[in-house]
């Protein structure tokens, strides 16, 4: 990685997510001063901001940019910056089959270069040349080499996200900002907020302001809450628009519902509202459909969200809902499907909307009696073989044709999500032996649950998506989400120690085919990466398994 020849360029192994195809060129380049081009001014000013990371200076364009204050501020070009310059060519893709992010990065003696049928596609080039760069700077004092090579990428999966829990341990827009750049540079493309839960409600919603103004200071073990007003809101949706990540809020419905119960007495039984909890069992709280204030709180809630909301989704949870009957429990899934789909979105909810709990109640039972998350459930259910077809009409399929199931408990019976499959439904693969990145690493851990096992960081990385479900289609792999859950992350340090290094190998995951995946590879490029995270401050895990 040191020596760059000058012949052809040896190209650092840098680059997470893994590639397509780097293919060296002939010579070096030095990227010690860039000036970048652009077509709009958002991606010039974030770009500039990916490449000054590295320790790059980054000479402002004079074009187009005259008032811009860093003009007299910075040393004046001696003229020997490079060129970087983004082009959008629809001609690059996708026309009809191509991938509408797809990206090529070259790096050449006579300038840099990316291309892209997309806005997506030009980021995630600069990404690319953030990480080449960011190599070349950790092996020389001198000159800021990079050797000349042409990269061509594409993801495997649309969907490469992050699922964030804001309602255990409350995370506010500064540290959410903080997330969605570090998504973004790993190439993902989704931010899910877990925005309610027993412990608060963590969205402003105008038709229902009891919601934050009863519900949104509390938290785990006392500690403080807070809440997204729609300002906040609509403004992390345009920060992360601008990173061509998309927010996809949850409001976890029909359990995980004691904030809601708390601050609308009349959505139990008795009228009465429910006390506040700080505690972390899971599965006890519930909606009921008879009564009458359900179905409007529901429409309410849903249809804000919906309104307030710029990406495609909603999310609306459905998980781990321990206390309710099969048949209300399907009427709730059909409800909300209903009242997403009428909104405008695409309906996502987590795995058990396929009716998963019905099917196998003693996976339910051990969730329950092993109170996850604070137990140490056995991961060890194996799934009954093959995959029967049920009778005609035998099983309802609660699912829409089009709704995003979010796949994390790998114990249960595949049947009914095939049939979901088979419906029309998305998966999206969060499974928490490898994609819970609230789990410890190890046993000693300080940090985390332990209820899906312990795992490390090859753990995240060894796994496919396409594999999980005995029998499913690759087709209805929409793609893979790490997720987050905060009971016991208490602030940035926290959770960042706990994504990293582990998202990246999620993100190499969701992006990168099997082919180009490997790990001793992977090991080099995360600590050549470890470099950046101590540069921005960025709490990390320094797990054995890297030589750091
Ligand atoms: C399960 S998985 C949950 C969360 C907990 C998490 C802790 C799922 C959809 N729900 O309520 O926070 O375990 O790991």
């Amino acid at each position: 990685m040191t020596t760059v020849s000058s012949r052809a360029g040896i190209v650092p192994d840098a680059v997470i997510p893994a590639p397509v195809e780097i293919e060296p060129a002939e010579g070096v380049v030095d990227l010690g001063a860039v000036v970048i081009e652009a077509p709009d001014d958002v991606l010039a000013r974030l770009a500039e901001e990916l490449l000054a990371t590295t320790g790059t200076v980054v000479v402002p364009a004079s074009k187009g940019r005259q008032d811009d204050p860093r003009r007299d501020a910075e040393p004046a070009a001696n003229g020997h910056e490079v060129a970087v310059v983004l082009v959008l060519d629809p001609a690059a893709g996708p026309d009809g089959s191509g991938n509408a992010e797809r990206y090529t990065l070259a790096v050449a003696a006579a300038g840099v270069t990316v291309t892209a049928p997309g806005r997506a596609g030009l980021l995630h080039g600069v990404r690319t040349l953030r990480q080449l760069i960011n190599a070349g700077r950790r092996e020389t004092s001198g000159p800021l080499e990079v050797g000349a090579v042409v990269v061509r990428d594409e993801p495997r999966y649309p969907w490469r996200g992050l699922s964030l829990d804001v309602v255990r341990h409350w995370f506010g827009p500064a540290d959410l900002r903080a997330v969605v750049d570090l998504v973004g540079s790993y190439k993902m493309n989704r931010l899910h907020l877990h925005l309610s839960d027993d412990q608060g409600w963590r969205l402003e919603i105008p038709s229902r302001p009891a919601l934050t103004a009863r519900s949104s200071q509390g938290a785990v073990d006392g500690a403080a809450g807070g809440f997204l007003s729609a300002d906040e809101y609509r403004e992390l949706q345009e920060y992360a628009a601008d990173r061509e990540i998309v927010i996809v809020p949850e409001i976890d419905v029909p359990g995980h519902v004691n904030a809601a119960t708390h601050a609308y007495g009349e959505l139990t039984p008795s009228g009465e509202p429910t006390d506040s909890y700080d505690g972390i069992e899971v599965g006890f709280s519930r909606l009921h459909l008879d009564l009458p204030d359900t179905e409007p709180f529901l429409r309410d809630v849903f249809t804000d969200v919906a309104r307030m909301t710029q990406g495609p989704w909603v999310h609306f949870g459905a998980d781990e809902v321990h206390t309710m009957q099969p048949d209300e429990f399907g009427r709730f899934i059909t409800l909300c499907q209903e009242i997403v789909t009428a909104a405008g979105k695409t309906p996502v909810a987590w795995q058990e909307a396929a009716g998963s709990a019905h099917g196998d109640q003693s996976a339910v039972a051990a969730l329950a009696s092993d109170a996850v998350p604070a137990g140490a459930v056995p991961a060890d259910d194996v799934p009954a073989e093959g995959t029967p077809e049920p009778a005609e009409g035998a099983v309802p399929v609660l699912v829409r044709p089009g709704t995003v199931l979010q796949y994390w408990d790998t114990r249960p019976d595949p049947a009914p999500f095939l049939r979901a499959a088979h419906a029309g439904a998305k998966f999206v693969m969060s499974p928490a032996d490898r994609a819970y990145l609230d789990m410890k690493y190890t046993p000693e851990h300080p940090l985390g649950l332990q209820w899906a096992g312990f795992v490390e960081l090859r753990d995240s990385y060894d796994w496919d998506p396409t594999t999980l479900i005995d029998g499913l289609p690759e087709s209805a792999v929409e793609g893979v989400s790490a997720a987050v859950w905060t009971e016991t992350l208490l602030n940035r340090d926290d959770l960042f120690s706990m994504l990293l290094p582990r998202l990246a190998a999620v993100a190499e995951i969701a992006w990168s085919r099997p082919g180009a995946k490997d790990w001793e590879s992977f090991r080099t490029r995360v600590a050549t990466e470890a470099a950046t995270w101590r540069r921005d401050g960025a709490r990390y895990h320094p797990t054995p398994q890297i030589d750091w």
